[in-house]
């Protein structure tokens, strides 16, 4: 079941987007949208607190800690209810297509009676849109693009909640008299950045028992499938688990069948059937005799095959089986091996938590090393100045090395203006440890700006990373065009790394445009963009992302020592 903390997000942004399709004051929508991101990031559980301990979560008042209380006393919360009988649900869905605006949707609504997202693709196909006020040609194109790329995305479930699902079953699972054995397995394990569906697989003699817990999980909504070998469930928000029971000899080999990818599988198999074997879910067998060869773990399976233990993300039929016959592997870079977080924000821009804050939870993380890197002038509404930067760089150093020794790097993260100019003069910007530099403007110039713009501000000495260089948002935004090769070059050339981007909507760069990027010879940052101490925990997804772009620790700078990572932050070269 999700934490409390996220009910209570979702209803309060549900709130504010009712309150903004209706009309409601910008203002109150934006106070409800700042409480509800406050809560779903608050380190403790809500449901523990009470009026008082409510309000000393960020952004929330008296009025909204009441609405909260009224929740967690009843369930609902009667002005919620009063404003969902307004507005069908269908409505709200309207405007979680990109572009399109709760105004509009409301316009939708009461002009042309589209209350769901189906109606609204085909009153654009009747081109019905045209005529109505504030809706010209452009509108109809960019609504019609916005539904494209929600379809796009479609069915496929943002990687962190599909993990999530994933990890309470398996917990839930594990519990069970006679499970041996107990994982996830498919485009999850591979940590593919959306998956279809969550595998789950057991080992045990008996599958009766993990069966009928699946199809009685509290999450369950619906049944699809219930027998002896597979039993595939729907969740209350729409996600589809399959799990199957095999038996605990054949761990190995179902584990290796179920993390796929089928481009991976149909590679071992053809490698199988070549030295007379035959592979399966069930193991590998001689294929004359029928006799087992190989089982119970994955390393035993591979290794029959005459190849090394595969890592799961890069498990993609991209060279992996190549490289494993040559033995050159790549050692893939792990959540350990990094030392520091190098793009993370705070309160005194759109963080949520104190410095403090953040700098105690980073350095329970044990890391040698963090940068705080708050937003830059440009991005206006943050109403960031010069005092307040240099405030904050007295208030990091006194902090630097007080926990457990972590070093702090005074850092910020600059706007990349559209001709490729920063928020500070050459002079300021020397005086940071550390600048990101990412694109939060103008997203839409032709190919030959976006690359002049990026190239220039790697071409900056004072700009070490690009933050989120595509500034995708998976499902909601197409990433900028530029000609990303001479971009990567100019990386390159200029000793500047490129973000991985872990929070999960991003995951920017992604994995074929690392791999892409590595070809250059760039160095690369995996970084959490941190705006809350739970963000921190991101860093699983972005080091999965950069695994999956085949990169080794040697490939990333934040799991360099302090010293080696000072001489790349000198930019006098690729380090
Ligand atoms: P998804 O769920 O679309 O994100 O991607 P996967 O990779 O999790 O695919 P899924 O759930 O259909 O199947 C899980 C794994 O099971 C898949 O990665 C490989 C294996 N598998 C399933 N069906 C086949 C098949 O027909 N042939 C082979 N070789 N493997 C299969
Ligand atoms: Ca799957
Ligand atoms: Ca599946
Ligand atoms: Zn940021």
């Amino acid at each position: 079941m999700a934490r409390p903390n996220e009910e209570v997000e979702a209803l309060l942004q549900e709130y504010a987007d009712l309150v903004a399709i209706t009309g409601g004051d910008a203002f109150k929508v934006r106070a409800y949208e700042k409480a509800a991101r406050a809560i779903g990031g608050y380190p403790v559980d809500i449901s523990h607190l009470d009026a008082e301990g409510l309000r000393e979560i960020p952004n929330v008042g008296r009025s909204i800690a009441e609405k909260v209380l009224e929740y967690l006393r009843t369930g609902s919360v009667a002005v919620v209810e009063e404003r969902r009988a307004r507005i069908p649900a269908g409505v709200r869905e309207l405007i979680a297509i990109p572009t399109l605006g709760p105004k509009k949707a409301l316009r939708l609504h009461e002009d042309l009676h589209i209350s769901s997202v189906a109606q609204l693709a085909d009153a654009i196909a009747a081109d019905a849109l045209r005529d109505l006020k504030g809706f010209g040609e452009k509108t109809q194109d960019n609504i019609a693009h916005g539904i494209a790329l929600m379809r796009q995305a479609g069915a496929r479930v943002p990687l962190h909640l599909a993990l999530g699902t994933a990890e309470e079953i398996v917990a839930e699972l594990s519990g069970i008299t006679g499970c041996k054995r107990c994982a996830y397995a498919g485009s999850l394990r591979r940590m593919k950045e959306t998956v279809g569906d969550v595998d789950i697989l057991v080992a045990a003699e008996r599958s009766a028992p993990f069966m009928d817990a699946l199809a009685a999980w509290p999450s369950t909504a619906e049944v699809i499938a219930h027998g002896p070998k597979k039993t595939s469930i729907r969740t209350g928000r729409g996600l589809q688990v399959d799990l199957r029971v095999l038996p605990p000899d054949s761990w190995g080999a179902g584990l290796q069948y179920f993390t796929g990818s089928k481009a991976h599988n149909i590679r071992t198999r053809t490698i199988a059937v070549h030295e007379g074997l035959k592979l399966s879910e069930y193991g590998l067998f001689d294929a004359e005799s029928g006799r087992s060869l190989a089982s119970r773990t994955e390393e035993e399976v591979y290794a029959r095959l005459g190849l090394p233990w595969i890592p799961p993300t890069l498990r993609e039929d991209r060279g992996e089986i190549e490289a494993a016959l040559r033995g050159e592997l790549p050692q893939v870079v792990t959540e350990r091996s990094i030392r520091g977080d190098l793009h993370t924000h705070t309160d005194l821009t759109d963080g949520l938590a104190p410095l403090e804050t953040m700098v105690a939870a980073a350095a329970e993380r044990g890391y040698a090393y963090y940068a705080v890197t708050d937003h830059a002038p440009r991005l206006y509404m943050q109403r960031m100045t010069d005092e307040k930067i240099l405030a904050q760089r007295e208030q990091l150093r006194a902090l630097d090395g007080v926990h457990r020794g972590m070093r702090l790097l005074h850092g910020t993260e600059l706007n990349i203006g559209p001709d490729g100019e920063l928020d500070w003069p050459d002079g300021f910007l020397a005086g940071f440890d550390l600048c990101v530099a990412s694109l939060h403007s103008h997203f839409d110039l032709d190919r030959r700006a976006m690359t002049r713009r990026l190239v220039r501000a790697c071409e900056n000495p004072h700009v070490h990373v690009i933050g989120h260089p595509r500034t995708r948002l998976i499902g909601r935004r197409a990433g900028v065009d530029a000609d990303w090769d001479e971009v990567f070059a100019a990386c390159a050339r200029t000793g500047t790394a490129l973000e991985v981007n872990s929070q999960p909507d991003r995951l920017d760069l992604c994995d074929e445009d690392i791999l892409r990027a590595k070809r250059y010879g760039v160095r690369f940052a995996v970084d959490t963009d941190a705006h809350s101490v739970l963000h921190l925990a991101y860093l699983r997804y972005g080091v999965g992302t950069a695994q999956r772009g085949w990169l080794t620790a040697d490939d990333v700078i934040n799991t360099w020592p302090l010293r080696r990572l000072r001489r790349f932050l000198a930019k006098s070269g690729p380090g």
